[in-house]
């Protein structure tokens, strides 16, 4: 329930439509979802999301018939502080798509929809065009759980967006830190929005960031801001070369655009198409999502394993214990840990 209450609050009723599944609902069928019916991949998403132990087996039993058809998107990852211009260079960009006749999934990860009680899409004003266009479908992150789980969600939300057919899907999250190395691990490719701005701007973006960029593009390329996005543009590209000096993949690339005269959008495109096929020309595109895959596996058993710990009877009490043990040094963590750690082997072995 708190889910749908947080979209609602968002405002969101114009996009979200699916009422939250009834008791015992009927999961929507894999063909529905492949046939294009958006009320079966939103209700689809609603599975996904949901916390029930009941919803969760049959949103798997789905994502299991419907992998085989996953896979053709061109999978975005689009981060940036508050402020930015995501939402704008979003419905910019996806008009420009739209119009280009692709269609568009714009799905989002947000880490302080917890705190705020808000949702990065919630600015839904600035959606609104889009949210309007036939081939396209918006979907805001849960709002509550923590990011890794959001993020995995998200991950499920977006193969099941694939089987419906888009062609793009754009992943939406606010910068605030780990929600961006979380984005990158789901995306071919990772584009980071900066602003037009001095060198102080460009000490803030932390370097372990810009390390996970695949592009950069600075927004508000228009007005007064021209000249100076130019400029920044440049930075940006000397601090890449020192940053990333000849790596791994395809070189990131910098461009500025101006969303809200929709301009830059098709060199925008053309730098993905670019990345893509750079990807894919050495097999590396499904190297890379190999290598996600088997990485959101692991982070899928740490995360059941911390709550089957934590889930277990008297762990709570042993932890507080240990935890004040550890805190005023009467024992080292690691001994603690042990503690912790043979207890739950011993009610492991018992189950
Ligand atoms: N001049 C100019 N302003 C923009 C552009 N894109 C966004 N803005 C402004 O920047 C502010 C933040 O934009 P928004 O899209 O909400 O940023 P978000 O918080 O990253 O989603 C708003 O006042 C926008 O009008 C642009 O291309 N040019
Ligand atoms: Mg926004």
């Amino acid at each position: 329930m708190p889910v749908w209450g947080a979209r609602q609050k968002a405002g969101f009723e114009l996009v979200v439509t699916d009422p939250p599944l009834a008791e015992g609902a009927d999961r929507p069928s894999a063909e529905d979802i492949r046939s294009g019916d958006r009320r079966a991949l939103a209700r689809a998403i609603t599975l996904i999301e949901s916390a029930r132990e009941d919803h969760k087996a049959l949103a798997q039993e789905l994502l299991e018939e419907l992998l085989p058809h996953t896979g053709k998107a061109v999978r975005i990852g689009i981060s940036g502080p508050p402020g930015v211009g995501k939402s704008t260079f979003i419905e910019a960009f996806g008009l420009y798509l739209t119009g280009i006749g692709k269609q568009l999934a714009v799905l989002a990860v947000d880490p302080s929809s917890a705190l705020s009680g808000g949702s990065i899409l919630g600015d839904k004003t600035r959606m609104e065009r889009l949210a309007r266009e036939a081939g396209v479908f918006i979907r805001p992150s849960p709002a509550a759980g923590a990011l890794g789980g959001v993020a995995h969600r998200t991950r499920e939300a977006m193969l099941a967006c694939e089987a419906a057919g888009f062609d793009v899907v754009l992943i939406e999250t606010v910068g605030v830190g780990q929600s961006e190395a979380a984005v990158a691990d789901l995306v071919d490719l990772f584009a980071l929005l900066v602003q037009p701005g001095g060198g102080d701007d460009l000490q803030g973006i932390k370097r372990g960031v810009m390390e996970l960029a695949d592009l950069i593009i600075v927004t508000k390329a228009d007005g007064d801001l021209t000249d100076l996005a130019r400029r920044t543009e440049a930075d940006y590209r000397s601090a890449l070369a020192l940053i990333r000096g000849g790596g791994g993949g395809p070189r990131p690339r910098v461009l500025s655009c101006s969303a809200a005269q929709e301009r830059g959008m098709d060199d925008v495109w053309q730098a993905i198409e670019a990345y893509r096929g750079a990807l894919d020309e050495k097999g590396d595109l499904e190297r890379k999502r190999a290598q996600q895959a088997t990485t959101w596996m692991w982070r899928e058993v740490e995360e059941r394993v911390m709550s089957a710990l934590r889930g277990e009877p008297g762990m709570a009490a042993l932890s507080e214990r240990l935890q004040t043990d550890v805190a005023s040094g009467r024992k080292t963590p690691a001994a603690a840990a042990s503690g912790i750690l043979a207890a739950f082997r011993r009610s492991a072995h018992r189950a």
